[in-house]
């Protein structure tokens, strides 16, 4: 059932849900939510994820914080139950055995000494939502008063350390040669598994020897087509093969893995995130000092934000991952590009950015049934209506560029995508993703970051007050193909890469 929101002209003006179907959603969304959770942490979807995933954990725990500011502290609790002492959050935390796959006998992380005790988990990580959420909290919290208050304030300075740990990991383990970029190590880990975005890094991998596998997804969709392909499924597993080969130590990683990638949306999401670490750091009087933690996260937040911003490609607008075997940038129209509006930094690109979202190439274009973003522009070449990350759109990332609007000052355009956004799901599906041109619901049903964010769009908090962020660093190491290999050839054998045939450790 798709009711409302028939786009009228090409200035993205959507009808705004009716009273009654704002009424149904909200319900829908907190039942959706409320039999998502299984306690203690909530399931990205009743059947195809059965487990708590990292960053849909950050964007459920703040649609739940509009109901139940302490449920959603829980959900971020339980998520920092499976940290790695490494500082790392897993991608999986698998609470209870299901027909998932790669569950945890395929992730063996018993070969890891950073794995966390008590509870199996995948050994990669996802973008750190984590902190920006937490502060959504905190803000909700401070407007309700009392024991909300209280309570979120108490989180915070109980778990500073923690999350400051975790974007730590990524500035150091994910970034020892300091260029600004988190290097990624396998597709899942940039939430977007098989966006284009990683075609060219993946047609250099050959799948090597690995044990047989049966995929699980393909027996929770509809079709097939909705999800990657056997091909893709190999490579994914082979990358994983590859992690567990190196014990999940990320310099061997480094110097024998496949696939090593500068992800710059992972990258500016951990730049806007260590500034709002920062920022709850100041306002509660923890992580003082020159060497305090407000200190570490302002000079993340720095570091990370130059190295988005001079990712940007001048002439198309939009920023680029980097191939780190290679030193190349890699150019594709997806979502991702749009990382400098989620870091800031650049007055003159947010404003590029913006109408760059709005337009013709983007949430404007014609054949859109909602003008909300698409992973891939559909006047891209590699755009595909029905491929998972390959052009549907997904809620959590429209939700993500109108609150990276909404913080640069650009409440109008952030308004739009968030109106956009909640007509896109007034069928109350809460789909996984969503089919472009027809509007259709794709993947899982009932996903629970799509309840999430309906509830957040519902809630319609004033904006935050506009805080603009200017802070770059000029000491950046150069980024070329050959300063790449320059930096390579360098650092000690094992951050030395890309090495050709690994030795395998024994695997117990
Ligand atoms: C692998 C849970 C996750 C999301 C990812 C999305 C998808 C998993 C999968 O589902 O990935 O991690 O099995 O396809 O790509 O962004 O976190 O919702």
């Amino acid at each position: 059932m798709q009711t409302t929101g028939e786009r009228t002209d090409p200035q993205m003006t959507v009808a705004q849900p009716s009273a009654v179907e704002i009424g149904l959603m909200a319900g829908r969304a907190g039942y959706v939510l409320r039999a998502n959770d299984r306690g203690a942490f909530t399931v990205a979807s009743p059947t195809l994820y059965p487990h708590m995933w990292s960053w849909d954990a950050g964007f459920v725990a703040l649609g739940i914080a509009t109901v139940s500011v302490p449920r959603a502290l829980n959900e971020l609790r339980s998520l920092l139950s499976g940290q790695w002492a490494t500082g790392m959050i897993p991608h999986i935390l698998f609470h209870s055995p299901s027909d998932y796959f790669p569950g945890p006998e395929r992730w063996r992380t018993q070969v890891a000494a950073a794995r966390p005790a008590g509870v199996l988990t995948s050994g990669i990580c996802q973008p750190p939502i984590h902190v920006i959420a937490l502060s959504r909290i905190l803000h909700d919290a401070r407007r309700k008063g009392g024991a909300d208050q209280e309570l979120a304030e108490e989180f915070v300075r109980e778990t500073f350390d923690s999350w400051l740990a975790w974007h730590s990991y990524l500035a150091t383990a994910r970034d020892p040669y300091s260029y600004g970029l988190v290097e990624i190590h396998h597709g899942w880990e940039s939430g977007m598994d098989d966006s284009p975005r990683w075609d060219a890094a993946y047609a250099n991998v050959r799948v090597g020897d690995m044990p047989p596998f049966v995929r699980a997804d393909l027996a929770h969709v509809a079709d097939p087509s909705q999800r990657p392909t056997d091909a893709e499924y190999a490579t994914y597993l082979w990358l994983l093969e590859q992690k567990v080969h190196a014990r999940y130590d990320d310099a061997v990683y480094r110097a024998t893995g496949d696939f090593v990638m500068g992800d710059v949306l992972v990258s500016a999401l951990l730049a806007a995130a260590s500034d709002l670490l920062a920022d709850m750091g100041e306002e509660l009087g923890i992580g003082g000092g020159a060497s305090g933690g407000v200190e570490q996260s302002r000079a993340i937040a720095r570091r990370f934000r130059t190295g988005v911003l001079r990712s940007v490609n001048p002439e198309t607008g939009l920023a680029r991952d980097l191939d780190l075997r290679t030193g190349t940038w890699l150019d594709v129209e997806s979502a991702a590009g749009f990382a400098p509006l989620l870091c800031g930094g650049d007055d003159a690109l947010t404003r590029r950015q913006r109408d760059l979202l709005l337009g013709p190439r983007w949430c404007g274009h014609s054949r859109l049934r909602w003008p909300v973003v698409p992973s891939v522009s559909p006047a891209s070449p590699a755009f595909r209506e029905q491929t998972y990350w390959r052009g549907p759109q997904w809620p959590v990332l429209n939700w993500l560029m109108a609150w990276a609007l909404n913080r640069s000052g650009e409440q109008e355009a952030a308004n739009q995508l968030r109106l956009a956004g909640l007509s896109q799901l007034v069928d109350c599906d809460f789909a996984e993703y969503y089919q472009p041109v027809t509007g259709e619901t794709l993947g899982s049903r009932d996903q629970s970051w799509t309840a999430a964010i309906a509830l957040d769009f519902l809630a319609a908090r004033r904006p935050a007050q506009r805080r603009p962020v200017r802070w770059l660093t000029s000491e950046l190491p150069r980024i070329t193909p050959t300063q790449r290999a320059a930096d390579l050839a360098a650092r000690p054998p094992r951050t030395r890469g890309p090495a050709t045939t690994p030795e395998m450790p024994r695997i117990p």
